[in-house]
């Protein structure tokens, strides 16, 4: 049980932190800050204890503070608190990527680290530049990401990502990339459970592109297998498959997101797998780890791995990487968070838990305000009509009112999002929703 939390917290010195992605001055009058966690529940400064009904931000997947993860980064830090990862190695390395291959879909055997998913994405774009370029196809400079979709806030990610709002306080960005249609359309699926039986033509917006730029320009296509951050989109039936389909026809490698998918969070420990699909990469993070220590990675399938490997053997075959690649922390965090995720089966939980889940959110339908509701695995978005002259006012009220009374969630303009830790259990799933439905009927 969590005990009391610190002290004395000062919540009147907060000027000098910029925070990401936050309403800095809304935030500062009213803080909500966070200074302890186990397991489903965070502790807050003012002392109450608030379930974690987003997994932090659908990344603590095994639950906040595991002893196990715990441990092995305690034991990790007293021992070999850093490695360099270029030209040099540390056993970790190589065991945390074999086991991550071992988890992923088909012949994706190879493993690139990085710290974030905003990293994992840019790897994994340059790395599909430089595949073609290693093949004698140069050509290929064209990416193609998804209205809609996230894919972090690098330059490269920015770019292929399809968030309005994340996009236009930019103005540049790179060039070369063009976006998919989305694939929600709330006349013909709102309220569907699961992946929507409408929808699968949608891929044929790849087609158009192959068709207006020429394929032959075209790297590669990254998707989120399910979107996340823009309010859980779970794709038409038949959809990604169609999307394998025509990359493969016209030699563009596809990419798949699984930075939120990935470790269980709709089931099987990849999204690729629960869909049958075997995309060219899978970028990941969040759940790698925990997120106890910060780590993400790229994992490819042999023939990527492969096309770099053909230069002389004193040669460096991908000129990428960070001084935090393979971090020793983040190694220990990762071996250690897979064997939790193995010995308590927590995809199978998740997998399980699911229907129950599905039937909690869906229970809200009827409800003031509620025009949507989507769910897949243990990620779910309740959508709720904007107020016509302040977008995202009502999600952020219903937020405020779940965190006052004790449940945590995320919300992304006016859709409120769920993702649970895969510990959760369905008295909580239960509490979470209550929760949730008692706090919309009260907002304006
Ligand atoms: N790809 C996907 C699919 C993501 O969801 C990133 C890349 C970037 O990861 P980093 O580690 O650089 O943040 C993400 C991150 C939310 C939310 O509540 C989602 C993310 C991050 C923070 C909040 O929707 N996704």
């Amino acid at each position: 049980m969590l005990t009391s939390s610190l002290a004395h917290v000062d919540t009147n010195n907060l000027d000098s932190f910029f925070m990401p992605f936050t309403a800095n001055r809304q935030f500062k009058k009213n803080p909500r800050l966070l200074v302890r966690a186990e397991g489903m529940y965070y502790v807050t400064h003012d002392d109450r204890r608030v379930i974690d009904a987003a997994a932090g931000m659908w990344c603590v997947n095994a639950g906040h503070c595991h002893p196990k993860i715990v441990e092995a980064v305690q034991n990790q830090v007293a021992t070999l608190d850093y490695s360099p990862a270029f030209q040099m190695g540390h056993p970790a390395s190589f065991e945390l990527a074999s086991r991550v291959a071992a988890l992923a879909p088909g012949d994706i055997d190879s493993v690139f680290f990085a710290n974030s998913g905003s990293e994992a994405v840019d790897t994994a774009l340059k790395i599909a530049l430089a595949y073609h370029r290693a093949r004698g196809e140069g050509h290929r400079v064209r990416l193609i990401g998804r209205e809609r979709g996230y894919h972090g806030v690098g330059f490269g990610g920015t770019a292929v990502g399809g968030i309005k709002n994340n996009r236009k306080a930019w103005g540049m960005m790179l060039p070369g990339v063009d976006h998919l249609r989305h694939t929600h359309d709330p006349k013909e699926m709102a309220f569907s459970r699961g992946q929507p039986s409408w929808g699968k033509h949608l891929a044929e917006d790849l087609v158009r592109l192959c068709e207006l730029h020429d394929p032959s320009t075209i790297a590669a296509v990254i998707v989120e297998p399910v979107a996340g951050s823009t309010g859980v989109l779970p794709p038409p039936q038949g959809y990604l498959e169609r999307l394998r389909e025509i990359c493969d026809q016209h030699g563009i490698l596809l990419i798949f997101d699984e930075v939120i998918t990935g470790f269980g969070r709709i089931g099987a420990a990849f999204a690729s797998e629960q869909f049958g699909i075997v995309p060219d990469m899978i970028t990941m993070a969040k759940g790698l780890t925990n997120a106890t220590v910060p780590a993400s990675a790229v994992a490819m399938r042999k023939h990527i791995y492969d096309a770099f490997m053909t230069g002389p053997e004193w040669m460096v075959e991908l000129t990428h990487g960070y001084t935090y690649s393979a971090h020793p922390l983040a190694l220990a965090a990762g071996l250690a968070t897979l064997d939790v995720y193995r010995d308590e089966g927590l995809f199978e939980r998740s997998a399980a838990l699911s229907p129950r889940f599905e039937q909690a959110i869906h229970a809200i339908k009827g409800l003031p305000h509620v025009i949507d509701i989507r769910n897949i695995g243990l990620m779910g978005a309740i959508e709720l009509e904007s107020r016509p002259n302040r977008p995202s006012g009502r999600a952020y009220d219903v937020f405020l009112k779940c965190y006052e009374r004790g449940v945590y969630l995320r919300f992304t303009g006016d859709t409120l999002a769920f993702s649970p830790p895969l510990i959760v259990d369905e008295r909580q799933i239960d509490q979470i929703f209550e929760t949730v439905a008692q706090a919309i009927r009260e907002v304006d």
